[in-house]
């Protein structure tokens, strides 16, 4: 088994003369024209970002180094595999795929699991700031703010003011993304605790627990085998989602500044705690309780699709339906439910019931009601509902539990700094000028 800091360091080279290959013949290839409904409609379809660990397709979804969610499913190392409770792909062998398009072996997710527990401390001035926030302030707000001031002890910030060469800055910006996602846990659990009182406050860490394993028991579900292993699943599948949405966007972006791991994510995080991007599984819950006490637990479809159109009628959204990018069910939907099937528990449960019955009933009023592109569930249409069925009913910090996930995206920041991609700066006009090049 190596360590996955070797594997990476093995796929580097091989990686960086592709693209050296690439820029050789084709840095003046077209890759498409820029519109200016491209320019004004948030960038949407400009093919103008360059992402390692994952490509989402529109009909097939999101591939991971060009393997699907079943193909992960199947071939990741799980929790089973190495001897803890549970059945589900770990994060941690996603987050070995991400960095090196290669699927790990059992020995090597454990050595990573145990690196992640042996950095995964916070140091105590970390600790005394997340104590001071007030239990008001949203907990991203006190995730992202926490996040930055690791930047402290920035393993890339100290080797840059030392003058490490540029062919290596990926090496330390790799420690610290380790370093970030190894605390990342601790983090969520003491915000957890400071706002809502859940767990023991301790952030113990076993060493011989997996990353998520540790996590559940910091937030006090440490004996939940069920909400531990869908912790595992939901981590492993939000991770990375391509580059364009806003929280990947913006961590490669701060990242291109140069700017260390953890300021890039405290930005990434900002962006998540938006309610058009990290905040919708928090809305489907919402809309699925009000629709529960509008009509009843285990109502008709009938009654149901009343709803739905009362909802359109009255100019709203269905939350959890329809995506920029998908066009058909999203597959991150499809392992969640795959997960609430084999779970007795879930099964029995009514809210659970009605994000399976809304499945069914939604695509179809929403294609008679004819705007949406995507009249299918995504994933948010049943994340945030089993979070809740399980006994985590604080909605204002489902968002958080995406952010863990989302760590997963730094490991672009590996590969931008391998790649020497440059620092950002796209062209900008005003309307005056857009006006002259385009009479
Ligand atoms: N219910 C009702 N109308 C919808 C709809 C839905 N679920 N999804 C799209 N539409 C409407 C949309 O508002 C637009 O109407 P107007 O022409 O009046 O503006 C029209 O259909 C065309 O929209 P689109 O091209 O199909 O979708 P967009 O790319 O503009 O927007 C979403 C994509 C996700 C913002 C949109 O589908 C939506 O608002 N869905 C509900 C909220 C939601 O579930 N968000 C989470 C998405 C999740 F996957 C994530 O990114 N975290």
């Amino acid at each position: 088994a190596s360590t996955l800091k070797d594997a990476v360091a093995q796929v580097i080279p091989e990686k960086q003369e592709q693209l050296k290959a690439l820029k050789a013949k084709h840095n003046n290839s077209s890759l498409g024209e820029v519109k200016l409904e491209n320019l004004l409609g948030g960038m949407r379809g400009l093919k103008c970002m360059l992402w390692e660990g994952s490509v989402l397709d529109s009909e097939r979804g999101i591939a991971f180094h060009g393997r699907s969610i079943p193909d992960c499913e199947k071939e990741l190392p799980t929790a089973k595999d190495l001897g803890l409770k549970g059945k589900e792909m770990l994060p941690e062998s996603m987050l070995w795929l991400l960095l090196t398009g290669k699927v790990p072996s059992v020995d090597e997710v454990r050595g990573l699991s145990a690196e992640l527990a042996e950095k995964g401390k916070l140091p105590n001035y970390v600790e005394k700031i997340i104590d001071s926030f007030p239990k008001t302030l949203h907990p991203m707000t006190q995730f992202s703010a926490a996040v930055a001031a690791l930047n402290h002890d920035s393993a890339f910030s100290a080797a840059y003011n030392k003058g490490i060469k540029k062919s290596e800055y990926w090496s330390p910006t790799y420690d610290d993304v380790i370093t970030l996602i190894a605390k990342i846990p601790a983090i969520a659990a003491r915000i957890y605790y400071n706002v809502f009182g859940k767990g023991d406050g301790k952030q113990a860490i076993d060493p011989s627990n997996d990353l998520i394993g540790n996590y559940a028991n910091m937030i006090g579900y440490g004996d939940h085998e069920g909400m531990t292993d869908y912790l595992r699943l939901y981590i492993a599948i939000h991770g990375d989602h391509e580059g364009g949405n806003v929280s990947a966007h913006t961590l490669h972006l701060v990242g291109s500044a140069l700017s260390d791991p953890f300021l890039s994510y405290s930005a990434g995080l900002a962006g998540l705690a938006g309610p058009l991007h990290g905040l919708a599984n928090q809305e489907v819950l919402g809309f699925c309780l009000g629709l529960q006490k509008a009509v009843g637990e285990n109502a008709s479809d009938e009654k149901v699709k009343e709803h739905l159109w009362s909802t359109l009628n009255s100019g709203r959204v269905v939350p959890g339906y329809g995506h920029a990018v998908l066009r058909s069910t999203d597959p991150r939907f499809l392992a969640l439910s795959r997960f609430c099937d084999t779970r007795p528990e879930l099964q029995k449960d009514s809210l659970v019931q009605l994000v399976q019955q809304l499945a069914r009933v939604a695509p179809g009023v929403l294609t008679e009601h004819g705007k949406t592109k995507n009249p299918n569930p995504n994933v948010d249409s049943a994340s945030g509902c089993v979070l809740y069925s399980y006994g985590m009913t604080e909605f204002k910090y489902y968002t958080v539990v995406f952010g863990i996930s989302r760590a997963l995206a730094l490991t672009q920041l590996v590969w931008d700094r391998a790649y020497g991609m440059g620092i950002e700066r796209p062209k900008s006009f005003s309307v005056d000028a857009l006006q002259k090049m385009l009479k």
